[in-house]
């Protein structure tokens, strides 16, 4: 029989206020550059907002219960900024509603059972703070903000919770809303796409930017709250697996420059203290520099490696896209046929080998345990589909079951540390850009209702999830030792 996943092995299902919450006005709530930017003319597929969303602000309670119903262990949920403080400013008001809203959520999730896994920063930026001074492009106010937010999470809700994230995906956060500008605040040296930006430098300010106003959050939990409250805290990478698309020595160079630039851009100062020599080289002194006490404020700040993955690609030389490393990415091998199942989105194809292989390498690249903090698949034209054939969503399931089964040989025969999955995404929800097309869910949402349903992939999962995890009485479990 097959090995089993430790007992504390933690599985659940993720989600983002914006993509879900909806209720922007409720209880003072502040907007957020998600809302501005969705809001404007040509942003978003077919002009989509998350004004409404799945309505998760209102139908919390029925949330929580359909989670204790799957039997999920933990909730990976985010927290709207602009909720708890409207202006988003270490001088603004904070906003006692929003704060007892997420307060609430966490009694519910923990009173039944589910253990909440919380990011602080999944995107949407208090609207206030991109006005007064530029947001993430102005690093010492921003960090200053960010910190003065995090203190705010850690007092009211730290006695409960016990995983932080501080940020999800910040090459998203950087490529994204300030190089391609496809995501708020939509900035880019495009004047077809944006009247102001410049991508050339922006990305890597606001990148670095970003790691600053994580590493400085890290420190006042470890300094201020850790000895009370006992939790862990990190950062939550993007990143896809890079296979070389031939033998050659250049493909192989190139892959480990897609990796150098979607991944190590943070995960090599996070976890090793610099900047991929590689991304120097190529950005000179467009890519800022660490002071020495940003260095060691930097190096180690987090507690294990958050990774959201999705899909493999095959990378070959050549193409001048600074933003994946100037390498191309393709899904198609030298012998004409496809990696694996295609996804609704162009950049989504099944293959577990390599969901195990970037398993591998980030185990051996940086000896951190790893959260699998999302990982997910949009099944192709399943918003056309009839409910019931929405329903049977088998090109989901081949995904899950190929990454589960891939997990645990990365567990038992390669030995990395991986203490965690969530699937993404508990619900269909606001997917950014895509609107409301592209749905990642495993519970499928009626939005003229509002009605959920759980797809056959949430039952597979809560399935496996069953039955390859040991139960926790079970005898002869090695005891792996947790983080302390
Ligand atoms: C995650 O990002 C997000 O955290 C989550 O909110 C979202 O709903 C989910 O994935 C599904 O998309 O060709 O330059 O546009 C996923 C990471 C990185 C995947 C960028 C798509 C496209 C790059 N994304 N990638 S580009």
């Amino acid at each position: 029989m097959a090995q089993k996943l430790p007992s504390d092995f933690l599985w659940g299902m993720a989600t983002a206020s914006y993509q879900i919450e909806g209720s922007p006005d409720a209880d003072g709530r502040g907007p957020s550059i998600w809302d501005t930017f969705s809001h404007l003319p040509g942003k978003t597929l077919d002009g989509l907002t998350g004004d409404i969303a799945t309505d998760s602000y209102r139908l919390r309670d029925q949330d929580i219960a359909l989670l204790k119903q799957y039997g999920v262990k933990s909730y990976r949920f985010s927290i709207s900024w602009s909720r708890v403080i409207p202006l988003g400013g270490r001088n603004d008001p904070i906003n006692e509603k929003g704060i007892k809203w997420y307060s609430d959520l966490i009694d519910e999730l923990l009173e039944a059972g589910i253990v909440p896994f919380v990011t602080l920063y999944h995107w949407d930026l208090p609207q206030a703070l991109h006005d007064r001074y530029g947001g993430w492009l102005n690093k010492d106010e921003i960090v200053a903000d960010f910190v003065n937010y995090a203190r705010l999470c850690f007092e009211r809700f730290g006695d409960r919770v016990k995983y932080w994230l501080t940020f999800n995906e910040p090459w998203c956060i950087s490529i994204l809303g300030y190089g391609r500008g496809v995501f708020a605040p939509g900035r880019s040296s495009d004047r077809t796409r944006s009247p102001e930006g410049d991508s050339r430098t922006e990305p890597w300010i606001v990148g670095h930017s970003v790691i600053v106003a994580h590493a400085s959050a890290v420190k006042l939990y470890r300094d201020e709250f850790k000895s009370r409250q006992h939790g862990v805290i990190g950062i939550t990478l993007n990143g896809d697996m890079a296979l070389p698309w031939d033998d050659s020595e250049e493909c192989r160079q190139a892959a480990q420059h897609a990796l150098d630039v979607a991944i190590g851009w943070f995960a090599d100062p996070v976890y090793l203290g610099h900047y991929p020599p590689f991304m120097r080289q190529f950005l000179g002194d467009r890519l800022p520099t660490f002071t020495p006490e940003e260095e060691k404020l930097v190096k180690g700040s987090s507690d294990f490696y958050g990774m959201n993955t999705y899909t493999t690609n095959l990378i070959r030389p050549g193409g001048d896209d600074e933003f994946q490393g100037n390498v191309q990415y393709t899904f198609t091998r030298p012998d004409g046929s496809q990696l694996g199942t295609q996804a609704h989105c162009a950049w989504l194809q099944t293959y577990p080998e390599g969901f195990r292989a970037l398993l591998n390498y980030l185990w051996n690249r940086y000896h951190m345990p790893i959260y699998v903090t999302e990982n997910g698949f949009a099944v192709k034209n399943e918003n056309n589909m009839p409910l019931e054939q929405a329903l049977k969503d088998t090109d989901r399931i081949e995904y899950f079951k190929g990454n589960c089964e891939a997990l645990v040989k990365a567990v038992h025969e390669d030995g990395v540390d991986l203490r965690g999955y969530f699937p993404w995404s508990f619900l269909d929800n606001f997917e950014w850009a895509d609107g409301y097309q592209t749905r990642f869910g495993v519970t499928y949402v009626d939005y003229a209702t509002q009605k959920r349903y759980p797809k056959e992939s949430a039952w597979f999962l809560v399935n496996w999830f069953k039955e390859n995890v040991n139960s926790p009485k079970s005898s002869g479990e090695p005891r792996t030792s947790r983080i302390p």
